[in-house]
């Protein structure tokens, strides 16, 4: 659903206030105690944050790309373990079932996941496939009406918290790639399932991911996303276009943030008699950082306009992936630069953003994944051109 401007311009001062009132004040007690206030994920639950996407007939609020870029983009600005909460029920956690689910998987999961009853994760990385997604080694056998899952999942982001996952499987044989791949909705109280230890990350403390195993998992043919074998790796792929795009907004929010922390400690701290905005060599780096930003959040907001135009938006949503993850990489790089030698200190925030947005470069397909869809795309169009 489009909102009207005057409802979305108030969900989106909704949103801003309660980061800067409610959850930029608790940044460092969630990353010392690695872990979010339970009445914070209840507010969260409330404000409809966990089915921003989900469409209003499963009790979403089914907002448009343009509308969740927008609301993502006030999330960035605190913390991002705060949208990592509700993030795998937004995107990579419930767009399978919305994009290619049967109308009996939406109407068992997307409620729940539209209210944050239920947290969904999506599992497709292993320890042997990760950008290789077509080379996932879990498998997934058919026996009479069930499938039996046998395999490990690596970095499953909401893992521990997670009532059900997307499973990527091969139902098909190693040699078929991604077209003898397959997606499962397993319920995560399933008997065979057992989750590994939290992972020790670098950064993004208060969010959680560990593997999960699976062990002679009996699911029923039910669980078949779509009911269709072999679609699992398109699914996958259609949920990472959108996931990208939803990842590089985070980025912007999250380099906005960076460039009004450097500006304001610029206005305060005095060097050389006079505070350092007042050197050219200080004002390049907030200049570019912001202008780096503001192409970002263009090229995010555009991509957005053309995805609910039903455009394909691939080769732009990995465009927006590189650049946002990278430029909010720099942006945070010349933040601590800014701040000094208090930059690497963890009393000034963006010594914690630093690590933090290392993650985005890295997940939903790193840096290089994204210069290799995008080189794909080109060369495909130049040869149908051809052709
Ligand atoms: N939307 C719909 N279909 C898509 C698609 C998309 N964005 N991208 C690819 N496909 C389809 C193709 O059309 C092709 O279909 P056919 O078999 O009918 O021709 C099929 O999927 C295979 O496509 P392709 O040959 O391009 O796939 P590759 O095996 O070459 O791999 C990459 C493509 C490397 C880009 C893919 O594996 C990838 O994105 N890897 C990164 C995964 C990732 O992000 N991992 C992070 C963990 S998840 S949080």
């Amino acid at each position: 659903m489009a909102l009207d401007q005057e409802t979305l311009k108030q969900f989106v001062d909704t949103v801003r206030r309660y980061v800067r009132e409610r959850l930029i004040p608790l940044e460092d007690q969630v990353a010392d105690e690695d872990q979010i206030p339970e009445e914070v994920i209840n507010e969260m639950k409330d404000m409809g944050l966990f089915g921003i996407s989900i469409p209003e007939e499963f009790g979403g609020l089914g907002l448009t790309m343009s509308e969740e870029v927008a609301i993502i983009q006030e999330m960035g600005y605190t913390s991002p373990v705060f949208r990592s909460m509700f993030g795998t029920n937004v995107g990579i956690g419930s767009q399978g079932i919305i994009m290619d689910g049967t109308s009996e998987q939406k109407a068992k999961y997307l409620p729940l996941m539209a209210s944050g009853e239920l947290i969904g994760s999506f599992a497709l990385t292993e320890p042997d496939a990760g950008s290789d997604a077509g080379s996932v080694r879990t498998s997934a056998r058919l026996d009479g009406d069930e499938y039996i899952l046998n395999g490990t999942k690596r970095f499953i982001t909401n893992a521990p918290r997670a009532g059900v996952f997307t499973v990527m499987a091969r139902t098909g044989t190693r040699e078929e790639g991604g077209r003898g791949v397959s997606a499962f909705l397993v319920d995560a109280g399933l008997p065979g399932i057992t989750l590994g230890k939290p992972d020790k990350k670098m950064g993004q403390k208060g969010s959680h991911t560990c593997d999960v195993i699976f062990d002679n998992v009996r699911v029923p043919r039910a669980a078949l996303i779509g009911g269709v074998e072999g679609q699992g790796f398109k699914t996958a792929m259609k949920v990472l276009d959108r996931g990208r795009l939803h990842i590089s907004a985070l980025s912007v929010g999250t380099a906005k943030r960076l460039i009004d922390e450097s500006v304001l400690y610029s206005t305060e701290r005095k060097q050389f008699g006079t505070e350092i905005c007042n050197f050219q060599l200080v004002q390049a780096m907030l200049a570019d950082s912001q202008t780096e930003y503001y192409a970002g959040k263009c090229m995010v907001e555009e991509t957005a306009r053309a995805y609910d135009a039903g455009e394909k938006v691939s080769l732009q949503a990995a465009s927006c992936k590189l650049f946002c993850t990278e430029m909010v990489g720099r942006v945070a790089d010349r933040a601590v630069q800014v701040h000094g030698g208090s930059g690497y200190i963890s009393e000034y925030c963006v010594e914690r953003f630093y690590r933090d947005v290392r993650l985005f470069r890295l997940y939903e397909g790193t840096s290089q994944i994204q210069q290799l869809v995008i080189a794909k795309q080109l060369i495909r169009e130049a040869s149908e051109q051809t052709a």
